[in-house]
Order: structure tokens, then C-alpha cells, then sequence
């Protein structure tokens, strides 16, 4: 682009973004360097939820990009039906190792509403197989976010995502209600204390539609897009008692919480609960080619592999499933994460974000603030009449001051990089201060 011919905006159409409002104020950015993006009008802000949500290491991480210039150099593409390359087997081994004990199988996709799908239609393969035949239900949750395919919609709980396209919904999906209520836990540091009841809500579902009806149930062990929505104390370990009386699988949803953002590899062991199978993306490869996947305890891959052993046993993939170049950056990725104790800073920056980002308590217009792992939420009193201008400005500020905020509704959300300093996060937080104090 150069000032002669100005960039044409109309074309593209942009995802979940207010396109009108962008396109008479656009936001573009140039490069991105560390835990900083550059936009074209030359200001340089800090990446305060690490892209969205998936480059812990920073943009341009100098051993990613090598890896994934000598892999495309190489080898560009592989098919992967029938054929594959060693990169895909290095990288499912590796995930299979930071996964929790007993969850070893990996299958690939290319992002997190694809993982979802997948998870989706393993564990309903998963009963059939074992003569089940009757277990098609699936239980997600008010507030979920599962990704936008037509399965992670239906058991997604965010309204508007659902709204306009309730005709195409799965059948057979229930919701759990979802855990939060300001009342009981509004300014809890890390997990709430009131809450691990909710779980008996699916006891319900169960006495409901009988247990024999529901193959899955699917959660986030942290809300992520629905602003920071953390397991009370003891949720998770009732849900997953009740699965495992009742036979139905539990799914993680790990695309945001997978790799290191809540100060473990996964949420599964930060939160001392393990399900059957886990969804991840984002993080895995930094964010920087698009990949995801499903990780499955051993012996529900093997129900599986029955039958003659020429013949496919899962009806299930995609023309990009461990693409070289992904695979490429997913191992450079973990191998970064590795040599640098990534996790273990993520952990220690845990400490940091939540003390900073609870002394905005006073802040003007905050009406909760939530953290979990290196991740944060401000809510704000929503203006009257104006829903949404208060988180609106606030982003829009904070790109003055040097800061990329991501809002939905009227809360701001915050996940910093892994490679960020202590001072860095201070920072953030301090600028978040202003920005809010100048905000009527
Ligand atoms: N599951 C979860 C838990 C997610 O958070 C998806 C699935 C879908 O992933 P893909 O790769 O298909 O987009 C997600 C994505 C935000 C934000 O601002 C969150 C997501 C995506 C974009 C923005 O909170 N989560």
C-alpha cells in the first residue's frame, strides 16, 4: 500500500467484527515483533491477548520461522490420506507427552472449530461401535464457546452465535447452565468458592433423558470468549464423577487453555480433573499456521481398530490434517516451549497479572474482575442505553496509548504472552488504568 493507491476495504468481509464501524476506522497491522504488533499508521502496541489468544512466544519467533522456512523448502504439502511424513508422528508423540496420562491418541485438524467437530463425532462413533446405539446426545453449556462448524454452534451457549441460525442446530444437544453468578463470587481471585453444585445439574439431564441416551458432555474448563468465566472450587471433579457413573464421556475444550495458558500444559492438570478427550489449537503452533486437533485416551482410539486392518476405521478428516508446514511449526513451537520453561512462566506471571489486575477494582465503572492462569477479565457497568461503548472505548483508547485490548459486550479481556516481563504486565495494567479512568 502507498498513499497513491489506497487499500480498497470493501471486499473483504470481515469475521465476527462490527465491518461498517472498522471500515470508517480501520486498524491494520503491519508487523508484529516479540509481544508487540505494529499498525500502519506507526503505533506500536502491546498484544494483550497474545493475538487471539494463540502467540504465547510472540510474534516472529526467530527458531519458528526458521522451522518453518526450511519445512516449506522441503517438503510444502504432503498428502495426508493413506501417505503422511515423519513431522505428523513427531508432533502427535510430543502432544501425547504433554498431555495427561492416558490420553496418547492424536487426531489432526486445522483449528479449534474443527477439533470440535471432531471430538463431536469420535465420541459418537465411540458408543456405536461399542453397541451403544443409543447415545446421541451431547451436553454443552450456557456461555460455551466451541467454535463457529455447525456442531460447536449447537452446543456453544453464547446467544448471539446461535441466534440467527437455529434451524440448522444439531438435535439432541442440552446445556448445563453456566457458573457464573456475580453475586456469589463477583472480584474472586482465581477460582470461586460458591459454585460446584451446578455440576449436579447434569444428574438431572441424566435422570432426565436417562443415562443410556448421552454419549458426550463438552465444557471449557475455563470460559474463554464468554470474559474469563473460571470453574468454581470442585465443579469440574462433580462433572466428571457423574460422566463416569453414568458412561458418558467428558470433553475438554482446551483451545485456549491447552499449552501452558493456565500455568499447567492443560487445564486437565492445572485443574486436577481428566477427561476423555481434549480439543486443542491456537497455541500449539503459536499461532502462526493455522492447526488443531483431538487428543483421545488410548483405549477409545482402539475401539476403533476392529475389522480388517485394510479398511479405514474412522470416516473422518481433512485435505490439510498434518500439513508439514503446521506440523513444521507445532514442533518448533513445543520445542521452544520446552528449552524456555514456558509453562512455568506462564505460572509465575499468574501471580503477577492477578495482583495487578485486582487493583483496578476501584477502577471506574468496573463491575467484576476474574482471572485464571495468565488470563484476565474486566467487566464493565454498561453505559445506559449504550451497551457495549464503554468496552468500545476503551479499546479504542487503549490503541492510543499503546495497548491492544479485545472486548466483547462491555468486558475486556487480557492474556498476555508467555515471553512478556513482570514490568511489561505492570505496565499493561497501568495503561489499562488510564484508559478506564478517562472513560465516562
Ligand atoms: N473452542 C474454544 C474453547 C475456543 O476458544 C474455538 C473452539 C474455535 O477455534 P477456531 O480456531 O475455529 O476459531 C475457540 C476459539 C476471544 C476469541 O476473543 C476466542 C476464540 C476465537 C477468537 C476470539 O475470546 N476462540
Amino acid at each position: 500500500m502507498n498513499a497513491a493507491t489506497p487499500l480498497d476495504l470493501s471486499s473483504y468481509w470481515m469475521p465476527f467484527t462490527h465491518n461498517r464501524y472498522f471500515k470508517q476506522r480501520p486498524k491494520l497491522v503491519a508487523s508484529g515483533e516479540g509481544a508487540y504488533l505494529t499498525l500502519t499508521d506507526g503505533r506500536r502496541v502491546f498484544d494483550c491477548l497474545s493475538g487471539l489468544w494463540c502467540t504465547p512466544l510472540g510474534h516472529s519467533h526467530p527458531q519458528i520461522v526458521e522451522a518453518i522456512q526450511r519445512q516449506v523448502a522441503t517438503l510444502d504439502y504432503a498428502p495426508g490420506f493413506q501417505v503422511s511424513h515423519p513431522g505428523a508422528f513427531e508432533l502427535a508423540a510430543r502432544i501425547a507427552r504433554w498431555a495427561p496420562p492416558g490420553l496418547n491418541r492424536v487426531f489432526f485438524a486445522n483449528s479449534g472449530s474443527e477439533s470440535v467437530d471432531t471430538a463431536l463425532k469420535i465420541a459418537i462413533a465411540y458408543h456405536r461401535i461399542r453397541g451403544d446405539v443409543k447415545r446421541t446426545r451431547i451436553i454443552g453449556r450456557e456461555r460455551g464457546y466451541h467454535g463457529v462448524g455447525i456442531g460447536g454452534t449447537t452446543v456453544g451457549g453464547i446467544p448471539n452465535n446461535r441466534a440467527m441460525f437455529t434451524s440448522l442446530m444439531m438435535p439432541n444437544v442440552d446445556h448445563l447452565p453456566h457458573t457464573y453468578n456475580p453475586a456469589e463470587m463477583r472480584f474472586s481471585k482465581g477460582q470461586p468458592a460458591w459454585g460446584a453444585h451446578l455440576a449436579d445439574e447434569l444428574g438431572k439431564l441424566v435422570e432426565k433423558h436417562g443415562a443410556d441416551t448421552i454419549a458426550a458432555v463438552i465444557v471449557e474448563p475455563m470460559q474463554g470468549s464468554a470474559g474469563v468465566i473460571v470453574p468454581p472450587h470442585g465443579y469440574l471433579d462433580r462433572l466428571r464423577d457423574i460422566c463416569t457413573r453414568n458412561g458418558i464421556l467428558l470433553i475438554f475444550d482446551e483451545v485456549i487453555t491447552g499449552f501452558g495458558r493456565v500455568g499447567k500444559n492443560f487445564g486437565a492438570q492445572r485443574l486436577g480433573v481428566t477427561p476423555d478427550l481434549i480439543t486443542f489449537a491456537k497455541a500449539v503452533t503459536n499461532g502462526v499456521i493455522p492447526f488443531g486437533g483431538v487428543i483421545a485416551r488410548q483405549d477409545i482410539h482402539d475401539t476403533f481398530m476392529t475389522g480388517p486392518a485394510h479398511a479405514i476405521e474412522l470416516f473422518h478428516g481433512y485435505t490439510y490434517s498434518g500439513h508439514p508446514v503446521a506440523c513444521a511449526a507445532g514442533n518448533a513451537t513445543l520445542t521452544v516451549m520446552e528449552e524456555i520453561g514456558a509453562v512455568a512462566r506462564s505460572a509465575e506471571l499468574e501471580r503477577v497479572l492477578e495482583v495487578e489486575m485486582h487493583s483496578l477494582r476501584d477502577a471506574r465503572n468496573v463491575a467484576d474482575i476474574r482471572n485464571f492462569g495468565l488470563a484476565a477479565a474486566v467487566e464493565l457497568t454498561p453505559r445506559d442505553g449504550q451497551p457495549g461503548m464503554r468496552a468500545l472505548e476503551a479499546f479504542e483508547r487503549g490503541l492510543d496509548q499503546g495497548i491492544l485490548l479485545r472486548f466483547t459486550g462491555d468486558t475486556l479481556a487480557v492474556a498476555p504472552p508467555f515471553i512478556a516481563t513482570p514490568e511489561e504486565i505492570r505496565g499493561m495494567v497501568a495503561t489499562l488504568r488510564r484508559v478506564l479512568h478517562d472513560i465516562e
